[in-house]
């Protein structure tokens, strides 16, 4: 008889070895790029005084992803680190009345046991903590190269206001109109802020999307945050004046259906505007101007052309004004009470009358620039990143202004700009930050001409400082450089990423508009940061997401506790597809402890011989299996399949011979290392293994070395193949296509011109289109 499965035991012994002897670390000096695989998952927020058993989720599937693949021969980066500068943790250090530094310094390194103790891998070496002087000095360093590119700016803006967190606030950092950190509804307020010009690069980051190797929906949710329009701009004549008005169209084709112009209450000539009216270029039409709420005073012109007929937001203003309704699209399907925004046929347009509107609105928008009055527009929902916050905790935007010299930038030398310690940090609600209260920091010298000058006080956003984290990993033991170009050169872009659903539309994004501005500033060799993206599910608690409030929170410390960190992983990753997410029950945390002390009892216990010339098949079955499982991350049906097999080794074990016997184990325990570390670990060395069992080959039969390396890319050309050649695996865009053009054949067929566009999923297909 063998003894009870004594997890804690076992776990605490093991994590002890394992960082004795560095497991997760990573020689960053000695790795290859083709052998390199930088497996990222999103950093916590020490936003409470301990990580959820969410967080263990998301970890124990990155970390079995992360340990799979180390045994299949791959240099495994995965570091961990704390976004530990923001309003989130601000907030938590208000809520408990704790100065942020001294509330952070505790519960990072309470993260920190946790995140040991849950048994992932970490490269611990390469932590990071975005609160630290040696990490925001390089945040402050790229705020300033995208200064010095003209991408940083300060504009007077209409901005989003927390009355709560008192600041200012990016708007896609709301949920709908509410503070996404607090709840609070927001409010307006004409500020003078910093924004990082983003939309200067929206065309990019949307073609860039085809490249990427994503979920679609995520792709989906970038693609809709950017809502690129096409469109023209119209100019309509103003009464009495020789200016124009400009409203920016979707919809040419109902161009003669106008009856008036609506402008933003925010427009700058909102008030002289409305006395007086325009007239509509295609007919000569008087149209009066008024100002209407639902224009929107940052997006196209701030201006519409109203066509109540035919859109619903027109329509409600221009019956509470009276305003004239004039249908000019025709269709069998529309109503009378209802603006018709569908497609149909011209009526009453004209020399256009007759035609479909889709032709129609091709023909106007052609006449309309061919006559000058118009002319092709594109618009972006997207708009510039506003990333000053009138708050404490964060890195200080490091510029300086001085009396005669204006806005100066800190330079790179004197930074970082040190964030003093205080007291009173709260929020102020004047609209300006506690900084600004601070003498000592405030009053500077100007860097330019030595005179009196004052710094800026507000901080920049926490999602700055998220935005580039995974460039600093490799390189933590820098202090002179951000990263290093040999170390970036070799470790990244990140091979896999995963993160959650929440982040595409903002930290998703902002990472990938930054890499694109340091590519372009010939910062960094690529220019796609994340080109495998994986989003993890969300583990709910009767029914809901876990909350304090709601007092379903499961604890992870507790749960380890009483069942192990091992327990606690596989059912995690048993319960539910990890991209997906599920719900958290004891009843099933009960069974997943059933099954590892019998399997305990399976695999420790002593063995019988048997005859022997037991069929093996189910053992390979199994073997590749849980291998495609791993692969596709589908780590339930993984599970599955060892559940399987540790019947059908229970029901064989004794019919087995010695050496049958020995084998199967191995196997197993193998295949089992991934899942419960600590377990196989214990059960491997019980079986005489030597060394980790996380640094053993992984068992695959058919495992074709080369192809965790290198794969086979197709090449089209316009959609025709044109090319295979093997490649390294991982290439980004802009390698693989430099791998396609030097296959002769893919050249010839490019005959010297550069493609309009390219589509590439990696690792498998490249097409050219010219
Ligand atoms: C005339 C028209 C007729 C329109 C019609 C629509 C339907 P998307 O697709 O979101 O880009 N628009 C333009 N600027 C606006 C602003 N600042 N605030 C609010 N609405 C604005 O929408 C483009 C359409 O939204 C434009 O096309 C304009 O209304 C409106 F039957 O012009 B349309
Ligand atoms: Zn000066």
């Amino acid at each position: 008889m063998v003894e009870d499965y004594r997890f804690k035991e076992i776990e605490e012994r093991w994590e002890a070895r394992w960082e004795a002897e560095g497991l997760g670390e990573l020689d960053l000096d000695g790795v290859s790029r083709d052998r390199k695989l930088y497996n990222l998952v999103e950093f916590p927020y020490p936003s409470a005084e301990g990580l959820h058993v969410g967080h263990a989720f998301t970890y124990s599937g990155a970390d079995a992803y992360g340990r799979y693949q180390r045994m299949c021969g791959r240099a495994v980066f995965q570091p961990i680190g704390f976004d530990s500068f923001g309003i989130h943790t601000e907030n938590y250090a208000i809520s408990v009345g704790e100065r942020p530094d001294r509330l952070t310094a505790r519960t990072m390194a309470n993260y920190s046991r946790q995140l040991r103790r849950m048994g992932a891998t970490w490269a611990w070496r390469n932590r990071l903590a975005t609160s630290d002087p040696g990490y925001y000095h390089w945040t402050q360093w790229i705020f300033l190269r995208l200064f010095e590119a003209g991408l940083a700016v300060r504009k007077k803006a209409p901005v989003v206001w927390c009355p709560s967190c008192l600041t200012v606030l990016a708007r896609e950092q709301l949920e709908g109109d509410r503070c996404e950190r607090c709840g609070t509804p927001v409010t307006e307020r004409v500020m003078e802020q910093w924004f990082f010009r983003i939309t200067a690069y929206a065309d990019q980051l949307l073609q860039g999307l085809r490249g990427l190797d994503w979920p679609r929906s995520a792709k989906r949710i970038q693609e809709e945050w950017i809502g690129r329009s096409r469109g023209v701009e119209v100019d309509f004549e103003v009464e009495g004046t020789e200016e124009r008005l400009t409203a920016f169209t979707t919809r040419a084709d109902t161009i003669f259906g106008v009856t008036f112009l609506a402008v933003s209450p925010d427009h700058p000539r909102a008030a002289e505007l409305s006395t007086r009216s325009a007239r509509n270029p295609v007919n000569g039409r008087r149209l009066p101007i008024l100002l209407a709420d639902y224009v929107v005073a940052s997006y196209g012109t701030g201006v519409v052309m109203g066509v109540p007929a035919h859109d619903p937001r027109d329509l409600e203003f221009a019956r509470r004004n009276g305003l004239s309704v004039l249908p000019v699209i025709r269709s069998d399907e529309q109503s009378d009470d209802a603006a018709w925004t569908g497609e149909g046929l011209l009526v009453d347009s004209g020399e256009f009358s007759g035609l479909q509107s889709p032709t129609a609105r091709r023909l106007i928008e052609e006449w309309l620039v061919s006559t000058g009055i118009g002319r092709p527009a594109t618009r972006y929902r997207l708009h510039d990143w506003l990333i000053s916050r009138q708050r404490y905790w964060g890195p200080p935007i490091p510029i300086v202004y001085c009396p005669s010299c204006g806005t100066v930038p800190v330079p790179s030398e004197q930074l970082p700009v040190v964030l003093p310690e205080l007291d009173d940090f709260r929020p102020t609600g004047t609209g300006l930050s506690p900084l600004a209260s601070v003498k000592s920091f405030v009053e500077t010298r100007c860097p330019l001409c030595g005179g009196p000058a004052r710094r800026e006080t507000d901080v920049s956003d926490t999602f700055l400082d998220s935005a580039w984290y995974f460039l600093r990993y490799p390189s933590t033991d820098f202090d002179d450089r951000p990263w290093d170009a040999e170390r970036t050169a070799t470790m990244l872009p990140v091979d896999i990423y995963f993160g959650g659903r929440e982040h595409v539309a903002r930290h998703h994004l902002y990472a990938r508009f930054l890499t694109r501005v340091l590519y372009d500033l010939a910062l960094l060799p690529f220019r796609e940061p994340f080109p495998r993206l994986r989003l993890h599910g969300q583990i709910v608690y009767g029914g809901a997401k876990m909350s304090k409030s709601r007092g379903n929170v499961v604890n992870p410390d507790q749960t380890i506790e009483m069942v192990g960190a091992d327990n606690l992983r596989m059912y995690l990753l048993f319960s539910c597809d990890w991209q997906e997410g599920g719900e958290f029950s004891e009843a099933g945390l009960r069974g997943m402890v059933r099954f590892t002390r019998r399997l305990w009892g399976l695999l420790a216990g002593e063995h019988h011989p048997g005859p022997g010339g037991v069929e093996m098949a189910s053992l390979e079955r199994a073997l590749i299996r849980v291998q495609r499982d791993l692969e596709r991350l589908k780590f339930n049906t993984a599970i599955a399949a060892l559940m399987e097999l540790a019947r059908w080794l229970a029901d064989q074990k004794d019919r087995m011979s010695a050496e049958e016997w020995a084998g199967a184990r191995r196997t197993y325990t193998l295949l089992l290392a991934p899942f419960a570390p600590h377990l196989a670990e214990e059960l491997w060395h019980r079986q005489g293994g030597e060394g980790s069992v996380h640094l053993q080959t992984w068992p695959a039969p058919d495992r074709s070395t080369p192809a965790e390396t290198e794969v086979t890319l197709v090449v089209q050309v316009n959609g025709r193949v044109r090319g295979r050649p093997r490649v390294a695996a991982g290439l980004v865009e802009a390698e693989a296509v430099q791998a396609a053009l030097a296959d002769p054949d893919v050249a010839r067929h490019l005959g010297g011109k550069a493609p309009v566009r390219v589509v590439y999923v990696p690792d498998r297909l490249l097409n050219l289109i010219l």
